[in-house]
């Protein structure tokens, strides 16, 4: 059933989508310009569904963020700090362990660690951290380092890309998550992150991993200085590698929070725009599997109706989140279990369970209402 679009030029891509003909360069304008989101969703949510069907996808995951030390001093963000700053906080090994472990019961399935650009930490560190953790938290998947970091490994231990992630895997990583890509064009990344690497960089970084056998995320900040081209572009630069590598498995579009960093004059994104969002990569990407609504950067109200309009994710438990908090991001800094199953049981969905590579992970009902220690109140 096709419905009665309120802006008519969403029939042709409809009709588009309906017959696997791809999206291009148009389309994705036209979806950035409609008003008519209820329509867009419409088209977005039944691709979620041929692909999904009524299931949504959550984790039970940690974040830890061994440093907030960045020498790339991004103006898009408040969590990087300079040591001179006299703010800047960097963990020993034994701290991001016992950090790890804080609250650490079997029901963790995912440690999600990204961190600053630290000048004087090595990549001998980080996989003394890796091993550490493997050892022991060894049935937890460490989803670890944006493209962005292993752009500096590089640099600061004279590597290549696959010997910088052969290192990491062989001391215990995983996978690796999606931030850090931003937006692509050098122009505007010139202006948000000019000490990071290019797009095209983080683009071949992920490729080489991707080349390795590593799954990785990928992410789009919007909301700040770039434009619909712009959005459209990183779109389809992401689209055009998963055709070739497969290695991505979920887009996670990302919300610029303003708060605290030098680009504190720009307005917050607005829930019309963030489910847009949703709903336009849904339909651009049709080669990634999964779509998340990150609930900590769009509140879990939006997350919650984000999944009618192309998302099939929301990520999961965290339990302690600090890049969006330091951005001014006034949602919890957790979810428990029961808070995540309701938003998605509320929207008609069927919470599953997952862990990072998607497989199911079923639980007794003693695992999933764990009586003991502090992390298992949350989950
Ligand atoms: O890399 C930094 C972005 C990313 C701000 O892979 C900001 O499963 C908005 O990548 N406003 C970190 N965004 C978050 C991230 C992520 C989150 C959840 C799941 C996954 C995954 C990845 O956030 C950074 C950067 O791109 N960021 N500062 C800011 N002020």
């Amino acid at each position: 059933m096709t419905p009665c679009f309120e802006d008519e030029r969403l029939h042709s891509v409809a009709a588009k989508v309906a017959d696997g003909e791809r999206l291009n360069t148009g389309d994705g304008l036209l979806m950035y310009r409609t008003p008519d989101l209820l329509g867009l969703g419409w088209i977005a949510n039944s691709v979620r569904e041929k692909l999904h069907g009524n299931v949504t996808f959550f984790n039970v995951n940690r974040h830890v963020n061994p440093t907030d030390v960045c020498v790339a001093n991004c103006k898009l963000c408040a969590f990087g700090k300079l040591t001179r700053d006299g703010k800047a906080y960097t963990m020993s090994l034994d701290q991001v362990w016992h950090k790890a472990g804080e609250g650490y019961s079997d029901a963790v399935t995912e440690f999600h660690i990204v961190g600053g650009l630290h000048p004087e930490l090595t990549i001998d560190w980080y996989c003394e951290m890796l091993r550490g953790l493997k050892q022991r938290f060894p049935k937890v998947h460490i989803k670890a380092f944006t493209m962005v970091e292993i752009g500096y490994f590089m640099k600061r231990s004279k590597m290549t890309a696959r010997e910088v992630l052969q290192k990491l895997r062989d001391a215990g990583m995983d996978s690796l998550p999606g931030g850090g890509a931003e937006i692509f064009s050098d122009r505007v990344r010139r202006i948000i992150c000019d000490h990071k690497l290019t797009g095209d960089q983080w683009i071949e970084t992920a490729r080489t991993a991707h080349e390795m056998g590593l799954h990785s995320n990928c992410t789009m900040l919007y909301g700040h200085i770039e434009t619909e081209e712009d959005r459209v572009h990183h779109l389809l630069k992401l689209r055009a590698l998963q055709d070739e590598t497969r290695g991505f498995q979920t887009f996670i579009p990302l919300s610029f929070h303003p708060d605290n960093t030098e680009l504190e004059h720009i307005r917050k994104t607005t829930g019309f725009n963030d489910l847009r969002e949703i709903a336009v990569s849904r339909l651009m990407l049709d080669n990634i599997p999964h779509i998340k609504s990150y609930w900590v950067m769009v509140t879990p109200q939006i997350a919650q109706i984000a999944q009618r309009f192309g998302a099939d994710d929301l990520d999961g438990t965290l339990v302690e989140e600090r890049i969006y908090h330091d951005a001014g991001a006034t949602t919890s800094q957790h979810l428990r279990r029961k808070d995540l199953e309701r938003l998605i049981r509320e929207a008609g969905r069927v919470p599953q369970e997952r862990d990072t590579l998607y497989r199911p992970v079923v639980r007794t009902e003693n695992e999933k209402a764990p009586a003991e220690s502090a992390f298992t109140v949350l989950v």
